[in-house]
């Protein structure tokens, strides 16, 4: 895998700096790729952009100014590195016909103060300067839709597992472009995913309610294993064996018109689109249930789907290789997909006032 993505980024550095080369002289491209360091380091990193990879942007938020994307730098032995003394938040924003709106904006930040609450780090901004902020990002960096990641860690200065106050809280927030999280046919056509041999993180080890970037590492063991055995994602259970969540997503099954999620005591993250698709069902007059699902629900349900702000509201065809209802999209997840994107896109009214536009001041809000 890691050998292929370096043969992927190698191949579309030749091919980038040979289109850029051919576009600058209005020669046909040598494929030569020219000297580090004869271009910033913006323009490298550019260069090194392919599909999965990060694509910077201008400008990253860091404790209340805007700093330059390379200079958003911390020192290796901060004690996240170490300890992973992280929390953090994903949020997407829509491009909608009257310009770009962060969606749930106000949510993510509430969730990412309640991280930083379990795990006793004092974040210095409320839910409305966190959201100015996300606000003020997006505009500088000129996106008409984005993906935003903040980000709370403990800094550079101490050592040892107690962090001090010689561990300063350090609050960045970037933003880059990110398409489809499963893949770009995912949410049409739905995944094939598998239950994990990992189990879920469980209670009293790692606070499931905090967004943290320790969770993580079980989330990486769950998405690793199901890529190797060609699965798009993996699907944990929690620790009494009943289902909980994929690696970066909340699940949903569907049986006789009826929706099952498993509650937040099954170690799921309380995810901001699971609570978007709860409110969207009920207000569709479609019954939905918080209960534990057993394993075997899955296999015998007429849909499965996904949500997350990455995978929105992603499908699931097959688990374990077998086939979930038609193995295609199914109805519910559909109707719930057309309800979620004509809101996001602005298409239909926000109802719900989930939507931010950026560029309208939040205290004017
Ligand atoms: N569970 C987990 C473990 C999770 O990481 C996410 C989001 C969710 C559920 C859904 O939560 P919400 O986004 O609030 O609806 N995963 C984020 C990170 C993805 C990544 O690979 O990074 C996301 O979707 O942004």
């Amino acid at each position: 895998m890691l050998f292929q993505m370096r043969c992927q980024s190698r191949k579309d550095m030749k091919g980038r700096a040979g289109s850029l080369k051919a576009n600058g002289r209005g020669r046909p491209e040598s494929g030569r790729w020219r000297k580090p360091g004869a271009m910033s380091e913006r323009t490298a990193a550019l260069a090194r952009y392919t599909l999965n990879m990060l694509k910077p942007t201008a400008k990253i938020w860091h404790n209340g100014r805007l700093i330059d994307w390379n200079d958003a730098k911390i020192h290796v032995l901060a004690h996240v590195t170490s300890y992973g003394s992280s929390v953090f938040e994903g949020i997407r924003c829509y491009a909608t016909p009257s310009g770009p709106a962060i969606f749930r904006a106000r949510e993510h930040a509430r969730r990412l103060l309640d991280s930083g609450k379990i795990y006793r780090m004092e974040i210095p901004y409320n839910i409305d300067q966190l959201v100015d902020a996300m606000v003020e990002l997006v505009r500088a960096n000129r996106m008409d839709s984005c993906y935003l990641r903040p980000i709370v860690l403990r800094g550079y200065g101490n050592v040892g597992v107690l962090p001090t106050k010689d561990n300063p809280i350090e609050t960045y927030i970037a933003c880059w472009e990110w398409g489809k999280y499963l893949g770009d046919e995912a949410l049409a056509r739905g995944v094939d995913v598998c239950v994990s041999s990992w189990t879920r993180i469980a209670p009293n080890t790692l606070p499931a309610l905090a967004k943290a970037g320790a969770n993580y590492m079980n989330s990486q063991l769950i998405r690793m294993e199901a890529h190797i055995n060609g699965y798009a994602e993996g699907i944990a259970l929690d620790d009494a064996g009943y289902v909980s969540e994929g690696s970066g997503e909340n699940i949903f099954v569907v049986r006789d018109g009826r929706i099952t999620t498993p509650p937040l005591g099954a170690s799921v993250l309380p995810g901001i689109t699971r609570d978007t698709v709860i409110q969207l069902a009920r207000s569709l007059g479609i019954e939905l249930v918080e209960a534990p699902v057993p394993r075997e629900m899955l296999y015998i349900a007429d849909e499965v789907f996904f949500t997350g702000t990455a995978a929105e509201i992603t499908p699931i065809r097959s688990v374990d290789r077998i086939v979930i209802g038609k193995g295609e999209r199914g109805p519910v997840a559909e109707r719930l997909q057309r309800e979620f994107f004509a809101i996001v896109e602005g298409k239909s009214a926000d109802r719900f006032g989930w939507l931010t536009p950026v560029g309208e001041a939040v205290a004017s809000k």
